[in-house]
């Protein structure tokens, strides 16, 4: 029998108001998130992106194994070199890769291989997925788990008045040896994250009502 931790005594977040009160003032707060391609340079600090991190820390993982590392860049000549990287995989991906279809879905968000937005923002967040525990051990639901804490990032970032992108260069395998990290992490996602440009712009996008992203079975 393997040893297990103690159990300890659990006290739920108290909101201090009612739940509907409570669930509505964060729900008016995430509508609020976009997804945004024009960063102003003003400087974040690194706390507020510590702070974040350690959000994205706190979701739940198959068998607590928290399967992720978040490499947090601010240093101008990496980020110079990650935007670089990037651009090279983006320009096969619009020219070559990208099938009619894919384009014309992308259209109205007016993305492009170029990300001058790289060099802006204050930080580049490469949010790697353990592929094994760093001592070599098995994870588990590791994509499910990669995601909910990467969900709570943007979450976070967002409540500190701070946008992100979410961005998936294919393949970005190139990462890892780029950032020098071990084998046993995978590039799983790049979120740009800094303050929106005063004149940024986001596509005139509604969201899926209630009705249509629910089913009650009462
Ligand atoms: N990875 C490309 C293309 C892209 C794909 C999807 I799906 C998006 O929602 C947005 C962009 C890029 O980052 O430009």
């Amino acid at each position: 029998m393997s040893e297990h931790s103690d159990q300890v005594k659990h006290s739920a977040y108290e909101p201090g108001q009612s739940s509907e009160a409570a669930a509505k003032a964060f729900y008016e707060v995430a509508d609020q998130r976009r997804t945004v391609r024009q960063f102003s340079d003003r400087a974040v600090s690194r706390e507020v992106i510590e702070t974040i991190i350690r959000a994205a820390g706190t979701a739940p993982s198959g068998a607590h194994k928290q399967p992720w590392r978040f490499i947090a860049i601010s240093n101008p000549e990496l980020k110079k070199k990650v935007r670089m990287a990037i651009e090279k995989v983006e320009v096969e991906f619009y020219e070559k890769k990208a099938s009619d279809r894919w384009l014309d879905d992308l259209e109205e968000f007016e993305t492009s291989a170029d990300k001058s937005y790289l060099d802006t923002v204050p930080w580049i967040i490469v949010v790697m997925a353990l592929r094994t525990t760093d001592d070599g051990g098995q994870v588990y639901y590791l994509n499910e788990s990669v995601g909910l804490a990467t969900g709570l990032l943007l979450t976070a970032a967002n409540h500190a008045g701070l946008s992100t992108v979410t961005q998936t260069p294919s393949p970005m395998g190139f990462l890892r040896e780029l950032l020098g990290r071990p084998e046993n992490e995978r590039p799983w996602m790049v979120i740009p994250v800094g303050y929106a440009s005063d004149d940024c712009t986001v596509p005139d996008l509604g969201r899926k009502s209630l009705g249509e992203i629910s089913v009650f079975e009462e």
